[in-house]
């Protein structure tokens, strides 16, 4: 198989660690593209007709794409370790969707200082996302470090996904204040080897 992903992208990194973890290495070769809302040329449009990473070239039928779509298939390939039974993969699946969320919100202001000229720049569309953020960072420590502390699964690997990307590109906004219990499930987290080596670079 085939994955279309590059060394910064947080959605291409949860099935990256999802391939590592579930013992997929051997079966999956990673690719590199590179591209952005402006500029898809360097994105495998024909495996993925909205020009975003990650896609998947798979054996048994055309390509797939969207990380979560793209996980639960290769999980299903790897005998399903990462997506629970029943009723916990609610809960998987809702913090996995905080994690894409988070990581969503935080790409957009990435894109707003990079790819928008100065002149229509909207500083409160800017606050708007990070406040999206904020506020699932505080869902996390307030609701979710029992299930995070649980057995691994990709709600956890979204959002040590997400976290990193918040260091990566957002160091600034101090995320680890006020949320010392999700500071320190990230930090064993971030230990793991599948973290390790997957951390963005660039
Ligand atoms: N929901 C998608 C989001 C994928 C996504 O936004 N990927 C970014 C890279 S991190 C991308 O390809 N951006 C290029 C673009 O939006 O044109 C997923 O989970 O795979």
């Amino acid at each position: 198989m085939k994955l279309h992903t590059s060394p910064t992208t947080p959605f291409g990194r949860k099935v990256s660690i999802l391939i590592r973890e579930t013992g997929l290495t051997a079966e999956v070769d990673e690719v590199v593209a590179a591209g952005t809302p402006l500029d898809s040329s360097g994105m495998p449009v024909a495996q993925n007709p909205l020009g975003k990473i990650p896609a998947l070239e798979r054996p048994d039928g055309p390509a797939i794409y969207d990380s979560r779509v793209i996980c639960r298939y290769l999980d299903d390939r790897a005998g399903g370790r990462l997506y629970p039974a029943k009723p916990r993969l609610w809960d998987t699946l809702t913090l996995e969707a905080t994690g894409d969320g988070m990581i969503d919100a935080a790409i957009l202001m990435v894109y707003e200082s990079r790819l928008r000229p100065d002149a229509i720049r909207f500083e409160p569309w800017v606050e708007g996302q990070w406040a999206k953020v904020a506020r699932a960072l505080d869902t996390l420590e307030a609701r979710w470090i029992a299930h995070l502390n649980g057995p691994l699964d990709m709600g956890q690997v979204a959002i040590g996904c997400a976290l990193s990307y918040l260091d990566f590109r957002h160091d600034g906004r101090g995320w680890r204040s006020g949320r010392p219990a999700l500071a320190k499930w990230y930090e064993g987290f971030a230990a793991r080897n599948s973290m390790k080596a997957t951390e963005p670079k660039g």
